[in-house]
C-alpha cells in the first residue's frame, strides 16, 4: 500500500466521524446514493420521489407519511458546497409542466437536501418531540462504479481484457483495426494517441447506444469538464515486450495510472464512503429489448457495480471505509409503466435474477437488499383489448416521437427468469420465442390533486425500504 493512501484514508476517517458524531447529537441524516447505467432513470426517480415526499398523497405505503408522522418536508441548502445541486426545480417543471418532457441527460454527480420535520405516532407520540430528518440524495452515474475494477488493474491488464472482450464485436471493428495498425513501441505523438483516443470513445459511446453496459472507462463517456485532457487521452493497446521510455505505450500506461488516481480514487474517497444507503436503477426493460447479450452484459455490469458493495474484496477501497457500510441497497427495475401490472412480478423476478450474483455479495456483506418493479413517473394507463378471439393486457400513452396515442403490448416476459437469461448467458445473438419491445411514451399533462406528487408505481415502497426505518 502506498504511504499517501493511508494517511488519505486517515484523514477522510476523522472527517467522516466528526460528522457522524455532530449529525447524530443534533439532527441525524440518511445519506441515499443513487445510481445506476445512463439512461436507467436517476434524474426521473430522483424528482419524482422528492416531489411525492414533499406532497405525500400518493405515498400509502411509506408509513410514515400514511400514518402522518412526517408533518412537512422541505428542500434546503445541501451541506457539499462543492457539489453541483440537483437541478430539482427545472426537472420537475419538464416533468409536470404545462407542455411535459422528459429531462435532459445529466451524466455527473449532484446532489438535494429535502429535510423531513417528523412526529412520531402511536405509543410514544407524547413522549417525543418532532425532530428534523435530513435527507441527501446524491445522483451519480454507475458507470463511476464500473472504473473501481480499474483500481487493482496495470494498463497491461486492462488493456489485454478490453482487447480481447471487445474483439467479437463488430462496433469494434474501426478502433481494433487502428490499434493493430499502430506501434505501441513508436514515440508518443500526441495527434496519434487522440486519434486513439477518439476513436475508442466511439467505440463506448457505440457499444452503449446498443445497449451494452461494461462502457468504462466511466469519464470517457461522461467527461465534464476532463474532456480533452490527458488522463482521458489514453485506450487499450498491446503490450509490447520491452517498450522503449517515451513510447506510445508508456504515456498511455502514465495517463492510465493518472486516471485511476486524479478521477476514480477522489470519487469513492469523498462520495462513494459517505453513502448509508444506495438504489441502483437498471433499464432491465430496455436490456431485454435490446437482445440476449445486452442482457448477459447487463448482467455482468450489475455484478462489476455490486463488488463495489463488498469492500471487504477490495483492500484498495477498504481503507476508505473504515468499516462503515451502505446499510440497505434496492435494485429497482424502472420504467415499469410499459408493462400491464400482471406482468410486474415476472419483471421482478428478472430483476432478482439479473442480481442474482451480485445480491448474495452484498448480503454477505451485511447489507439488507431488494429487488422491486417500479415507474418513478407513471406514463401510461392500462387496458385490455380484444385479440385474435381473446384479449390482450396492453398500456395506453403517447407515443414520444409521433405524440399519437396508441395501445402497446410488448410482449409475454417468461414466468421462469432463466428463459431469458439462460440464452443470454449462452451468447445467443436474438430471443428464440418472442421479441420484446418497448417504445418510448411521452409524460402525460397532469392536474394534481392539493397534496398530491406525480403518479408513479411502488415508488412509496421504494421509500419505505430505503428509510422507512429512520423516520
Ligand atoms: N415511461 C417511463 N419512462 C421513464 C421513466 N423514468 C425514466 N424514463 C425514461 O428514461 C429516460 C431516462 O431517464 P433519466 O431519469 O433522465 O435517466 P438518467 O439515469 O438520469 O440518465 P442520464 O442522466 O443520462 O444518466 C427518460 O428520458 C424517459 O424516457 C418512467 O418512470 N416511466
Ligand atoms: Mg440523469
Amino acid at each position: 500500500m502506498i504511504i499517501g493512501d493511508i494517511a488519505d484514508g486517515l484523514s477522510r476517517g476523522a472527517s467522516t466521524i466528526g460528522q457522524t458524531v455532530s449529525g447524530a447529537l443534533f439532527e441525524p441524516t440518511i445519506r441515499l446514493g443513487v445510481t445506476g447505467l445512463s439512461r436507467a432513470g436517476k434524474t426521473v426517480f430522483i424528482t419524482s420521489l422528492v416531489a411525492n415526499l414533499m406532497n405525500r398523497a400518493r405515498m400509502p405505503q411509506l408509513v410514515a407519511a400514511a400514518d402522518g408522522a412526517i408533518r412537512t418536508a422541505y428542500l434546503q441548502p445541501q451541506p457539499d458546497d462543492t457539489l453541483p445541486r440537483f437541478d430539482y426545480e427545472s426537472h420537475l417543471g419538464a416533468l409536470t409542466g404545462p407542455n411535459p418532457h422528459w429531462p435532459d441527460s445529466t451524466r455527473a454527480i449532484s446532489e438535494l437536501r429535502l429535510s423531513l420535520r417528523v412526529q412520531p405516532t402511536g405509543m410514544i407520540a407524547g413522549l417525543r418531540g418532532p425532530r428534523t430528518v435530513h435527507l441527501d440524495i446524491v445522483d451519480y452515474p454507475g458507470e463511476w462504479l464500473l472504473d473501481l475494477a480499474l483500481m487493482e488493474k496495470s494498463y497491461g491488464q486492462w488493456s489485454a481484457e478490453t482487447l480481447a472482450r471487445i474483439a467479437p464485436r463488430p462496433l469494434a471493428a474501426e478502433y481494433l483495426a487502428l490499434e493493430s495498425a499502430t506501434d505501441p513501441n513508436a514515440r508518443l505523438d500526441e495527434p496519434v494517441a487522440r486519434r486513439l483516443a477518439a476513436q475508442f470513445t466511439a467505440y463506448l459511446t457505440a457499444a452503449r447506444e446498443a445497449g451494452f453496459s461494461d462502457c468504462t472507462p466511466g469519464r470517457f463517456l461522461l467527461p465534464g469538464d476532463l474532456a480533452g485532457s490527458p488522463v482521458l487521452t489514453f485506450a487499450p493497446l498491446t503490450q509490447p515486450d520491452s517498450p522503449p521510455r517515451g513510447a506510445l505505450w508508456r504515456e498511455m500506461e502514465r495517463r492510465y495510472d493518472a486516471y485511476k488516481r486524479e478521477v476514480v480514487k477522489p470519487f469513492f474517497r469523498d462520495h462513494f464512503s459517505r453513502i448509508d444507503r444506495q438504489v441502483v436503477l437498471v433499464d432491465a426493460l430496455g436490456a431485454i429489448h435490446a437482445g440476449p447479450q445486452a442482457v448477459e452484459d447487463m448482467r455482468l455490469a450489475m455484478t462489476d457495480i455490486l463488488s463495489a458493495f463488498r469492500p471487504g474484496r477490495n483492500a484498495w477501497l477498504t481503507q476508505f471505509l473504515l468499516g462503515k457500510r451502505v446499510e440497505k441497497i434496492l435494485f429497482a427495475a424502472t420504467k415499469a409503466d410499459h408493462l400491464h401490472h400482471l406482468q410486474h412480478p415476472r419483471l421482478t423476478a428478472i430483476m432478482q435474477a439479473l442480481v442474482g450474483d451480485a445480491k448474495s455479495r452484498a448480503d454477505f456483506a451485511g447489507a439488507q437488499t431488494a429487488a422491486m418493479s417500479i415507474a418513478a413517473l407513471r406514463a401510461t394507463t392500462e387496458d385490455t383489448v380484444p385479440h385474435n378471439g381473446g384479449t390482450l393486457n396492453v398500456v395506453r400513452g403517447e407515443l414520444l416521437h409521433s405524440g399519437k396515442r396508441a395501445a402497446f403490448y410488448p410482449g409475454d416476459l417468461p414466468e421462469d427468469p432463466m428463459h431469458l437469461l439462460g440464452p443470454a448467458r449462452d451468447g445467443h445473438e436474438r430471443w428464440l420465442d418472442g421479441d420484446y419491445s418497448v417504445m418510448s411514451f411521452a409524460p402525460q399533462p397532469l392536474t394534481l390533486k392539493p397534496g398530491e406528487g406525480p403518479p408513479h408505481i411502488r415508488l412509496d415502497r421504494a421509500a419505505q425500504f430505503l428509510i422507512g426505518d429512520r423516520l
